[in-house]
């Protein structure tokens, strides 16, 4: 089954930078979906945890050139 989890993204400042992170999001192996709101300054992304967890995902926002943390 697939997990959900919120990133807080920092650095998003304009409509590109979505796109950005959005593709890197959504490169990475295991990742389903991922959802990022510029407004909020968030990513959403569903993704299978036996293949990948929410420290990578935050890994690929920091590598794309922003800073990611995992919502508590
Ligand atoms: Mo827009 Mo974002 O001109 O890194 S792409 S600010």
């Amino acid at each position: 089954p697939l997990v959900e989890s919120t990133l807080d993204i920092e650095g998003m400042t304009c409509a590109s930078c979505v796109n950005r992170v959005q593709k890197a999001l959504s490169r990475v192996d295991g990742v389903e979906s991922a959802s990022v709101n510029l407004a909020n300054e968030t990513a959403s992304v569903a993704y299978d945890p036996a293949v990948v967890d929410a420290t990578a995902l935050a890994a690929a926002v920091e590598k794309a050139g922003y800073a990611g943390t995992l919502r508590q």
